[in-house]
């Protein structure tokens, strides 16, 4: 995109991103229809879907031309990741939507060509927005997120990560797992990849690391931690392909290769 049409997109999306936020806040404590999907943990409500709707309605009036891949079934059957597509996760964090009515995030994540310009991470009941445009730095509100420590060792390091990982897993066997949380300072699991993403950008954790994720969980995220001199690869240090689930390690780059390695001797 254009630096015109960046700005246009980017002030679209925002406004979009707050009006959609302001809804879920208004409605938080009416009654939920909740379905499951894959597993009986998998959680979707009416709320996610009109979320999403509300978006994808109002991009194809206005952006005719834009592409959307997003989670809840209202966007297009993407191949290949040409033109401007919107990436959107509704409310990330639908099990902490349901249950703590906090901690969840409408994710947005807007590519050109394959390459990420502008990402929206909204932590809706806090009301914190954090947002990013490629080469303009990323912000938390009105605040400029200052770029991310130079140095962190692997010691001293907080990884954001699921518990399911110090189970039986397909990736990385569980001993490994279990070393590397106790070889770290700390571990936390917030339970949106999004805010994960956004506290990765914000330097209050180091680096968050997962089995599974599709593109609209991390879009947002790749394009925020990016502008803050972070890295995101999956857990093998390899480039993420944003038309299939990934597994992922975003990270304050000084700390990536000591975890790729270290994740690599428990590799199945
Ligand atoms: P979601 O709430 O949008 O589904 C929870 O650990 C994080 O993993 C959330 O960001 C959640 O996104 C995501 N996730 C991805 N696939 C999931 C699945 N099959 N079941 C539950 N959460 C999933
Ligand atoms: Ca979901
Ligand atoms: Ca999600
Ligand atoms: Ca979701």
């Amino acid at each position: 995109m254009n630096m015109e049409e960046r700005t246009k997109v980017y002030n679209q999306a925002r406004e979009w991103v707050l009006q959609a936020g302001a809804v879920i806040r208004d409605k938080i404590n009416d009654p939920l229809t909740i379905d499951t999907k894959s597993n009986p943990n998998d959680l979707v409500t009416t709320m996610d879907k009109d979320t999403e709707e509300f978006f994808v309605t109002n991009i194809k009036s206005e952006f005719p031309d834009h592409f959307i891949l997003s989670e809840e079934g209202f966007g297009d059957n993407l191949t290949n990741m040409d033109g401007t597509v919107w990436i959107i996760d509704p409310i990330d964090g639908t099990m902490n939507f349901v249950h703590q009515k906090r901690n969840f995030a409408i994710s947005i994540g807007i590519f050109h060509d394959g390459i990420g310009e502008i990402g929206f991470i909204y932590d809706v009941m806090s009301d914190i927005l954090y947002c990013a445009k490629k080469g303009e730095g990323a912000y938390k509100n009105e605040m400029r997120l200052l770029p991310l420590k130079e140095k962190v060792n692997m010691e001293e390091a907080i990884l954001g990560m699921n518990h399911f990982w110090l189970c039986s897993n397909r990736l990385v066997d569980e001993q490994t797992m279990q070393q590397l949380v106790k070889t770290v300072r700390g571990t936390r699991t917030y339970g949106s990849a999004a805010l994960e993403f956004a506290y990765v950008a914000e330097g209050i954790v180091d680096g968050y690391l997962t089995m599974s994720l599709a593109p609209w969980d991390i879009a947002a995220g790749i394009v925020i931690v990016n502008e803050v001199g972070g890295v995101t690869t999956n857990i093998d240090g390899k480039q993420l392909d944003m038309l299939s689930k990934n597994s992922v390690f975003t990270c304050n780059t000084s700390i990536q290769k000591n975890i790729v390695d270290f994740l690599q001797k428990g590799r199945k």
